[in-house]
């Protein structure tokens, strides 16, 4: 067994979930290459101290530049704010480290490029943490969908509603609400919500050529929780949009944080000439499944309980019908990424699949400011 010598930049909620895969990948998903959690680097040298102690890490830093120039580190785990990811990675890039990025991969797609290039040219593996691709039940929905048994796709539509920012008394920057600071975030749900669905849809469905978009700030100024000072807030609240694909098919994304009662509803339905399939997070076991060859008074909605042995992922934990959860999403996308270095075929979504979701965000963001259709680039 090879050591995998990992670091962390962050402790926050994504810091858990990485932490949590990390530990648990090799339990459930044997291979060549054992993660060792060497150490974890965050400006608060008594929290990261507390998080090592409790994730096990060996190791604290509290300048990422020093974890950087460590020579027992092979892996840079980025899973802090969206504002560093740049300059860490290009850091990380030259120093020759792998590199696991939280999403988005960055602010904008200037620096998104430049990370892409980075990585390519140190050639180095690399990925980005979109973990809804691998809850079974879309990893099912891909295998359906590249067994053509939706045939032609016609229309694709996704949602992800939350709504943690209704209150007007919630602020904005400092851990926990840096989201809703545009300096830190980038942008709102866009960068936020939709990246997730537009990550999974370029996934199943291929490249989107333009969109439409608009997009609202429901409260216009929040207290900023370190400054204590009132500011305009300057992320967008919510975010929907128009598609085409370069398949032919019409989407519509929708994403807010205003849809009061849902928490993190994220849905999507494809529907093609053979069938249609959609699957909801707050049921994420579950794919629904029309097939329009079923004849007869018994036709309708198949409901498909994603757990038996020969489903993605299912046969590396319990016995059939036991379900797992989200935090599970991580765990697969570690354990892929790790068979990736094993195997030579890379893992995605890799930093070029990342800066192609940036570059539909980055789209959808220009179209609502313009009120025109957008072209979307290639990455
Ligand atoms: C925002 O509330 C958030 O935590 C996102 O940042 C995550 O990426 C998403 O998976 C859940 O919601």
């Amino acid at each position: 067994m090879k050591s995998l010598n990992i670091s962390l930049i962050g402790y926050g909620f994504m810091g858990r979930a990485h932490s949590n895969a990390f530990r648990k990948v090799r339990n459930f998903f044997p291979g060549k290459i054992q993660p060792v959690l060497k150490a974890v680097c965050g400006r608060d040298g008594v929290k990261a101290a507390e998080f090592a102690a409790n994730w096990g890490y060996e190791s604290v830093e509290t300048d990422w530049r020093a974890l950087i120039a460590r020579k027992d580190i092979d892996l840079i785990d980025i899973a802090a704010p969206n504002n560093v990811h740049y300059e860490i990675a290009l850091a990380a890039a030259k120093a020759g480290k792998m590199i696991l990025c939280e999403k988005p991969l960055a602010m904008n797609p200037t620096e998104a490029l430049a990370m892409t290039k980075a990585v390519e040219k140190a050639k180095i593996a690399n990925m980005v943490w979109y973990n809804y691709r691998r809850i079974p039940a879309v990893t099912l929905a891909k295998q359906l969908i590249d067994e053509g048994r939706l045939g032609k796709i016609f229309h694709y539509r996704a949602k992800f509603l939350q709504d943690w920012t209704i209150n007007a008394d919630v602020p904005q920057g400092g851990p926990g609400t840096w989201r809703l600071d545009a300096s830190i975030a980038g942008s709102g749900v866009t960068g936020d919500l939709l990246a997730h669905c537009i990550d999974t849809a370029l996934w199943l469905n291929g490249g989107i050529d333009s969109v439409t978009a608009m997009t609202e700030t429901f409260v216009k100024e929040r207290q900023h929780s370190l400054t204590g000072k009132k500011q305009k807030v300057l992320i967008d609240d919510a975010s929907a949009f128009l598609a085409r694909f370069s398949n032919g098919s019409l989407a519509t994304f929708e994403s807010t944080r205003y849809a009061c009662g849902h928490k993190a509803l994220y849905t999507f339905e494809i529907n093609g000439e053979n069938g249609s399939i959609f699957w909801d997070l707050h049921d994420l076991h579950r794919l629904q499944w029309f097939d329009h060859k079923d004849g007869g008074l018994t036709r309708g909605w198949r409901s498909i309980h994603v757990t038996d042995g020969d489903q993605p992922y299912m046969k590396n934990w319990w016995v059939p019908g036991l379900a797992i959860g989200y935090e599970h999403s991580f765990v697969h996308q570690i354990a892929d990424f790790l068979q990736g270095i094993e195997s030579g075929r890379p893992a995605a979504p890799t930093f070029r699949d990342g800066l192609a979701t940036d570059y539909v965000t980055d789209a959808v963001l220009k179209s609502a400011a313009s009120g025109r259709w957008t072209n979307v680039k290639k990455a």
